[in-house]
């Protein structure tokens, strides 16, 4: 058997937390573990579709993602979710509205230049000349984790970044 929790990926945009937590949630259903990913792809187009990239609406769509992952933990599955979540402050309202170790903090600590290498949808780019305001890492701010649970190198392979996150989730009896 396994216990609910919360995994909380953070990053910049690129850094490579959707792919990381995909990969994950497939090892975790090939274990048997009831998992849900929650993202911008079935977020921002439902639950938070009025919301933007304003402080004011990155915080309100990290307060529903939370709400609802809580609801999932309650249901007993292993939540997974990526989101950029660029403040402390609204990390650690998650965190309080679960109880103690349902909630890992995962940070893909990628650095900026190469989630700007990267910029798998030509984003960067666009916020670099002045099309797309308030872009995290350009002129939206990241405050990156100070004592994450899990602090990962988002350069290094996806196989071996979904290997430390399971050996994590054992060590925490989550799995
Ligand atoms: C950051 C933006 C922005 C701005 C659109 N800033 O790489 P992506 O494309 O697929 O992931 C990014 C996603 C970030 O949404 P989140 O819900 O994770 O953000 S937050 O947690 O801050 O609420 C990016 C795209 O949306 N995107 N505009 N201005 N990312």
């Amino acid at each position: 058997g396994h216990q609910g929790a919360v995994l909380w990926f953070t990053g910049l945009s690129g850094s490579g937390k959707s792919t990381v937590a995909g990969a994950l949630e497939l090892a975790l259903q090939q274990l048997g573990i009831s998992t849900y990913l929650l993202d911008g792809d079935n977020v921002r187009h439902g639950l938070c579709r009025d919301l933007g990239f304003s402080d004011d609406d990155r915080r309100e769509n990290i307060r529903r993602v939370g709400e609802v992952a809580k609801l999932m933990v309650d249901a007993g599955l292993v939540v997974l979710t990526a989101f950029i979540s660029p403040h402390r402050a609204e990390r650690q309202m998650v965190r309080e509205m679960l109880d103690p170790g349902r909630f890992v903090e995962v940070f893909v600590d990628t650095p900026l230049a190469v989630c700007e290498a990267r910029d798998p949808k030509g984003l960067y780019k666009k916020a670099r000349a002045g099309e797309l305001r308030n872009f995290t890492g350009i002129d939206s701010v990241y405050e990156a984790p100070l004592q994450p649970e899990v602090h990962l190198h988002g350069e290094q392979l996806v196989t071996n970044l979904t290997a430390q996150l399971l050996d994590v989730l054992r060590g925490q009896a989550i799995i």
